[in-house]
């Protein structure tokens, strides 16, 4: 049995010498194409202003890519604007969205500069949970904010973003799902379900787009400390510093980085589905708590 080969040995299925060229590896394949990246794509970015949304403004900056820096809360977009200018000498356009308001998305989009209006790669990150109810207590107001952001709110930015893509005939979608959408946990319910309604609503991306050149990708993270908890408590502080107590959660910079890793694969190169969580978590449920 040589390196690299599956076989049988002493009535047991095993690996034998299976040894990765690591060194081949890395040099070859696994290195990021920078330099073909520099060449200033445009890069939307939905809830920048926090979290995930903001570390992918800084990954893609470093780059060398143009930002459109979406979400509501408009001064945390300047302040994030300033730095990365100052940092990277980057190009930013900033717009105040609610991705909930279709008329509102729809006006942001038509209404970009001439030179902002050819989107490259659209990074639906904007979303958030509210509360962890059982469903037969749940909030009813808490289950329409995250129905009309989580959902409703990809699909407009996406609607009025793709045709663009299509037309052409370059382009990256790239939506944030969640564990939560492979596996339910108690009083996720409805966070789940929008969750699992990214997933599938990314599934029929990449069938509707097939033969097109444009490429279709959810990146799924487990627990990563953000402002996330915060907005799921209604501001609670102490409850949500809890959910990362004793482990050690992502990072958004580590969300970033793969998601950047995806963005930056050759062009006949789709990556489907990316579900990343921390050593310390091993599904939506367990947690490996230290103290
Ligand atoms: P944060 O709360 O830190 O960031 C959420 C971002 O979404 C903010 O920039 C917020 O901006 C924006 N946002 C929320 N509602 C709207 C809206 N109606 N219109 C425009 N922007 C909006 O959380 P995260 O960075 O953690 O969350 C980012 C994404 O990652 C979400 O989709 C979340 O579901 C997902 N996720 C998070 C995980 C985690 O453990 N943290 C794990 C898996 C997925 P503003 O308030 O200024 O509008
Ligand atoms: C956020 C991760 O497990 O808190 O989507 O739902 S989780």
């Amino acid at each position: 049995m040589g390196n690299g080969e599956w076989g049988v040995g002493n009535g047991k299925w095993g690996i034998y010498n299976y040894q990765l060229p690591i060194t081949n590896y890395q040099f070859t394949h696994y290195q990021l194409p920078i330099n073909n990246y520099q060449m200033k794509k445009i890069v939307l970015i939905t809830g920048a202003s926090s979290g995930i949304g903001e570390a992918c403004a800084k990954v893609f900056a470093d780059s060398g890519a143009r930002l459109i820096l979406a979400a509501r809360r408009l001064e945390r977009l300047q302040k994030l604007a300033s730095q990365l200018v100052q940092e990277f000498a980057v190009d930013t356009h900033l717009v105040q969205l609610d991705v909930s308001n279709r008329s509102a998305v729809e006006t942001a989009i038509s209404s970009l500069p001439t030179e902002w209006s050819d989107i490259d790669i659209l990074i639906n990150n904007a979303g958030l949970s509210r509360g962890l109810d059982k469903l037969h207590e749940g909030d009813f107001q808490d289950w329409e904010e995250m129905i009309d952001i989580n959902i409703k709110g990809l699909l407009y930015v996406t609607r009025y973003v793709l045709p663009g893509m299509v037309s052409r005939g370059r382009g990256h979608i790239i939506n944030i799902g969640s564990i939560a959408g492979h596996q339910a946990y108690p009083g996720g319910n409805v966070y789940c379900g929008t969750k699992a309604a990214v997933k599938s609503i990314s599934e029929g991306l990449k069938l509707d787009l097939l033969g097109t050149p444009v490429r279709v990708t959810s990146v799924d993270p487990g627990m990563v400390e953000t402002e996330f908890s915060e907005v799921r408590f209604h501001g609670d502080e102490g409850r949500a510093s809890k959910v990362y107590q004793g482990l050690t959660p992502l990072t958004p910079e580590d969300v970033a980085d793969v998601i950047f890793f995806c963005a930056t694969r050759k062009p006949h190169v789709n990556i489907n589905e990316v579900i990343l969580m921390p050593v310390d978590q091993a599904s939506a449920t367990m947690v490996n708590r230290r103290s």
